[in-house]
């Protein structure tokens, strides 16, 4: 997830491949990974677009990423739209809507029918912290803690919403507080720790894969960049980056496992070189591959 997005954002948006808005998940990697991971095959996701992680773990190719961001037919919106704006409902990946907060009422709705069919599946509701402040999150989760339906509810919370930070949009201290208005448990954890991140989402998915309804985690992380590539986030103290950076999900994963000798420095090198060829091999092939075909223009229009 970070190489992708390291190209994506680095690279080819600065190289004026990628056109619109640009948004990466760095430094948030822990959540959509130590998450989507206890995905069955039959759950069913709503990431944001903070959320990549969840869409490899999910096994969508790096090449069709890089498809949807160059705006190439071989993407999964069939190059209508050029950036987290996708999914795949094959995997279980509940394209994202572009209206923050809207997915939450949506994940109830497919939570509804898992449970009027009998199915021992599970949503995960994923969102960000500004996404609580809207009124169609809170109908959302009230609707799915009164009718006791499988959402596994993923906050990451960044500290901002574009350019708001927490306490200009919110008057509680933490998101988790304000499950107790519907009723339904919530925790707290270290959103840049992938096994704490993992640990809780394992609770909270026997919660609500056993018939006791939603159940809220908090992620506390921070945005490592703008909230998209055209922004600086000049309204970020640079002290608040450095002392984050320190808490890196990937080196800090990356020390646990080294620490415990489950891995050496010298395997993690192997692995990122490989990750890299990965990366370039994907993104040239989606270089390479065809624009949609104008005569397609109103194809998956509806009226
Ligand atoms: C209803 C709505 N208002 C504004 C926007 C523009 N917008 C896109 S993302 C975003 C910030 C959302 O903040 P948060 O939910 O905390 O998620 P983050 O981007 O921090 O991960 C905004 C304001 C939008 N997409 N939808």
């Amino acid at each position: 997830m970070r190489e992708i997005e390291n190209r994506i954002e680095l690279k080819l948006y600065r190289q004026g491949k990628i056109l619109g808005g640009c948004y990466t998940g760095r430094g948030q990697e822990a959540i959509p990974v130590g998450s989507a991971i206890l995905a069955e095959k039959d759950d069913w996701l709503c990431p944001t677009h903070r959320d990549m992680g969840a869409f490899l773990v999910r096994g969508m190719e790096p090449r069709r990423i890089f498809a949807q961001y160059l705006g190439r037919a071989a993407g999964p919106t069939r190059g209508r739209d050029g950036n987290m704006h996708m999914g795949d409902l094959e995997l279980h990946l509940v394209p994202i809507i572009s209206s923050i907060g809207a997915s939450v009422p949506v994940a109830g709705g497919i939570a509804l029918s898992l449970k009027y069919r009998g199915l021992p599946n599970v949503v995960f509701s994923y969102f960000g912290d500004g996404a609580t402040s809207r009124g169609d999150w809170h109908e959302g989760v009230n609707f799915a803690a009164v009718q006791k339906l499988p959402v596994v509810y993923l906050c990451n919370n960044n500290q901002y919403a574009y350019s708001t930070p927490l306490d200009k949009q919110m008057a509680v201290a933490n998101v988790a507080d304000r499950a107790a208005g519907y009723g339904i448990p919530a925790e707290i954890v270290d959103g840049n720790d992938v096994i704490a991140v993992h640990e809780a989402a394992r609770r909270a998915v026997a919660h609500a894969r056993s018939g006791h309804g939603p159940y809220l985690i908090e992620c506390k992380t921070f945005r490592m960049t703008g909230h998209s590539a055209h922004d600086g986030a000049d309204y970020v103290a640079r002290s608040l980056f450095e002392e984050w950076s320190k808490k890196d999900p990937i080196l800090m994963l990356q020390k646990y496992m080294v620490e415990r000798n489950w891995a050496t420095e010298v395997d993690f090198k192997q692995l990122h070189a490989r990750i890299l060829a990965e990366v370039d091999a994907a993104a040239e092939w989606a270089e390479n591959s065809p624009l949609p075909d104008p005569a397609t223009m109103l194809d998956g229009v509806y009226e």
